[in-house]
């Protein structure tokens, strides 16, 4: 007999939908890109039937058309250790560690998602969640100033801390509390237009770093930007100006390849919106954008490493038109192998086995596990990236930020400190695909 309270994957599924709906109602834009995201999702799926292997076709497609990740910045401890709660009640939790202060942004982050096979292939709802550090702003009035208005604020509904509370207490929610706690949760992540704030003080933060603006001055941490996963970045890049819709110059992390991996992202600029200040005075704050994002093979530490390696080896100063851009990656990143078996034998990515239809009556073992895969007797399949980049990351704050650096000290990750204010320690991502292909083996029954 089930419990009768509700699957928390159908909790996440129900918000996420309820998030969607509410950020095109919010941002038009953001449902445009959504509708080019499905033309070239269905071309490249009619166009090559091999995409995803075919037992689990329907379920990956499915997978796809629900899939997206959001971002929000959050001010104080409290804010995200109550937050954690929050998803925690939908099955996403943290994992993840992103130290965004190198690249000038005084945050670091986590990433809250969905973390087993079932809850990921569900739907795979993630959310990037930044916490400011206000240590690392060089200016004590501020910061005391920061702080008493962040003091006042509380970002969550009274009834969905109760809800909160009843969840933890049940050890579920019924259907009914189910509906109204995505109803509750959604009011934090709602676009206020509404100031918390003064233009005056709006303005005086807004000059110190835009990112204090945007995390301190509203009533909420509102969705910056929802971001549906596409399997082909640069069609859907070219594609966005015959919309109305600019994307920034270049798409972030790897260059495409034959085998795509980890993640490649590209955005389109803020909306600059109306807000109404504690004053009575009007103005305009510009914080919500749309996103995309390709994923591949989720790399091991060695593949990370090389992926780290390379990007470094890249970068450069000057600012390059896309193309260009992808040309100078792509050669400089001719030295990560791209094809899967090299990628498997250097163990520089993880794989999903699995017994192919064929005659089951042979058993698989370590020693002969290569030779089924070359007969076909076992298949293998990348296992997808669920996570972010930090570079990637602050290039993508920075294209709606403006790039504004000035305050900041240099690299500076106090994970610790990050995971103080959570209230737990962040899950370790190579952990986890670890373990995704050793379930894959021992179902093979290959356990060690
Ligand atoms: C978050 C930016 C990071 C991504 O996809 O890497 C992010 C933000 O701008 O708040 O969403
Ligand atoms: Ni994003």
């Amino acid at each position: 007999m089930s419990s009768g309270w509700v699957n928390v994957d159908s909790i996440r599924d129900r918000f996420s939908k309820a998030m969607s709906a509410m950020y095109q109602a919010e941002v038009p834009q953001y449902g445009t890109l959504l509708k080019i995201v499905r033309e070239v999702n269905n071309e490249v799926l009619s166009q090559d039937s091999g995409t995803f292997i075919k037992q689990e076709h329907e379920q990956q497609v499915n997978r796809l058309s629900v899939e997206r990740h959001g971002a929000i910045r959050l001010g104080t401890a409290a804010e995200l250790a109550t937050m954690r709660e929050l998803f925690g009640v939908m099955g996403m939790h943290p994992v993840g560690y992103y130290d965004l202060s190198a690249a000038g942004v005084p945050v670091h982050a986590t990433a809250f998602r969905p973390v087993t096979e079932t809850a990921l292939q569900i739907n795979p709802f993630r959310v990037f969640t930044s916490l400011l550090r206000l240590e690392l702003i060089d200016n004590e009035a501020l910061r005391q100033q920061v702080n008493v208005i962040l003091a006042a604020r509380d970002i969550f509904t009274p009834r969905v801390r109760e809800l909160i509370v009843i969840n933890e207490r049940q050890g579920g929610l019924n259907d009914q509390q189910a509906d109204e706690f995505v109803r509750e949760a959604l009011e934090t992540f709602r676009w206020h237009h509404q100031a918390l704030v003064s233009l005056e003080t709006y303005n005086a933060l807004l000059q110190q770093h835009r990112l204090i603006a945007d995390v301190v001055c509203f009533w909420g941490p509102h969705i910056n930007h929802l971001t549906p996963r596409t399997l082909d970045i640069d069609e859907v890049q070219k594609r966005m100006p015959f919309n109305g819709i600019t994307p920034k110059e270049t798409i972030e992390g790897p260059p495409r390849r034959q085998n795509p991996i980890l993640l490649r992202q590209t955005s389109f600029k803020a909306l600059n919106e109306a807000i109404h200040f504690t004053d009575h005075a009007a103005g305009t704050h510009t914080a919500r954008f749309g996103e995309i994002e390709q994923r591949g093979l989720a790399l091991t530490r060695k593949g990370r490493a090389l992926y780290d390696r390379l990007l470094i080896e890249a970068s450069t100063t000057e600012k390059a038109a896309n193309l260009n851009h992808q040309q100078h990656l792509a050669q400089i990143f001719a030295a990560f192998p791209d094809d899967l078996h090299t990628l498997r034998q250097q163990k520089l990515g993880y794989f999903r086995y699995r017994r192919s239809a064929q005659d089951s009556s042979i058993q698989i073992t370590r020693d002969n596990l290569e030779q089924s895969i070359a007969n076909g007797l076992v298949t293998v399949e990348p296992i997808v990236y669920e996570d972010f980049l930090p570079v990637s990351a602050a290039g993508i704050f920075q294209s709606n930020l403006g790039g504004d650096t000035s305050s900041v000290n240099s690299g500076n990750p106090n994970q610790q400190d990050f995971e103080k204010a959570l209230g737990r320690a962040v899950i370790d991502e190579f952990g986890l695909y670890e373990e995704l292909e050793a379930l894959s083996l021992a179902k093979l029954g290959i356990t060690h």
